[in-house]
């Protein structure tokens, strides 16, 4: 069986992460490929437990240290319980977020070394990391309004714009050196927005349904 593709969806605050995925949903069930959409923190009871505590603006107290332990806590998890299982079935994952949140936000953002970033990365997870990873990126201040129209805001939401363009320039120098990344301009209208989407997942698609295929008739 052809194993599924694993596709990560990342960006700063705002950017039509929860927009584009609704798209990327779409481009799957009309092409009729089973897949799991999933996201991180998260996407385990376990590891929706340890989301709670991590987006809690109570825990004013929580070291940037212990935070970047908890993303990757809740990740292993993730990856062996959900993950690796639905690929090794042939099913695509669509993951909210995966470890290159952990190098913009807790590296580039709050500046913890990147060093130690794939020390930890290596020991969780072996460094297991997407085949495809899409990045929404869009002017830090327009992604802010657009977020703002939400209501209470949580832990990270609280950060200022000196933050988050932080994040934003953490993602732009891992695109550069990672191929599997695809930047889309998030400036754009939703509907130019995704057919940037559809430019970037349809020959992926078509690509992998004829492996597919090929390896039914074997
Ligand atoms: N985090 C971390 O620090 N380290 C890690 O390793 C991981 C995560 C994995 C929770 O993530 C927090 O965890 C996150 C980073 C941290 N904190 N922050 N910030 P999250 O993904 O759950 O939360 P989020 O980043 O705030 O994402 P979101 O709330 O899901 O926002 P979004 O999906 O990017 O935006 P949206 O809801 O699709 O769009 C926002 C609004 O803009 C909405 O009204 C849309 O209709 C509108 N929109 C969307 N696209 C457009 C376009 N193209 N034009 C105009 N308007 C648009």
């Amino acid at each position: 069986m052809q194993a599924g593709l694993f596709i990560s969806v990342e960006g700063a605050e705002g950017v039509g992460k929860t927009t584009s995925l609704a798209y990327i949903h779409q481009l799957l069930d009309d092409s009729a490929i089973s897949y799991t959409s999933t996201r991180e923190p998260g996407g385990t009871q376990l590891g929706e437990k340890i989301r709670d505590i991590l987006l809690d603006k109570k825990n004013t107290q929580m070291t940037d240290m212990t935070e970047l332990l908890l993303m990757f806590a809740a990740r292993a998890q993730h990856v062996e319980e959900v993950i690796k299982p639905a690929l090794n079935q042939g099913s695509w994952v669509i993951c909210d977020r995966f470890t290159d949140s952990s190098f913009a936000y807790q590296g580039a953002a709050r500046g913890i070394a990147a060093k130690t970033i794939d020390l930890i990365n290596e020991a969780s997870l072996d460094s297991f990391s997407p085949d495809l990873t899409v990045l929404l990126d869009v002017d830090v201040k327009v992604g802010m309004q657009r977020a703002g129209s939400r209501g209470e805001l949580d832990r990270f939401e609280k950060e200022d714009l000196i933050f988050f363009e932080k994040v934003r320039q953490g993602f732009l120098a891992r695109a550069k050196v990672h191929e599997r990344f695809n930047i889309i301009d998030a400036s754009r209208s939703i509907t130019d927005v995704n057919s940037q989407l559809s430019d970037v997942l349809l020959p992926k698609i078509h690509t992998w349904l004829k492996l597919s295929s090929q390896s039914i008739q074997k």
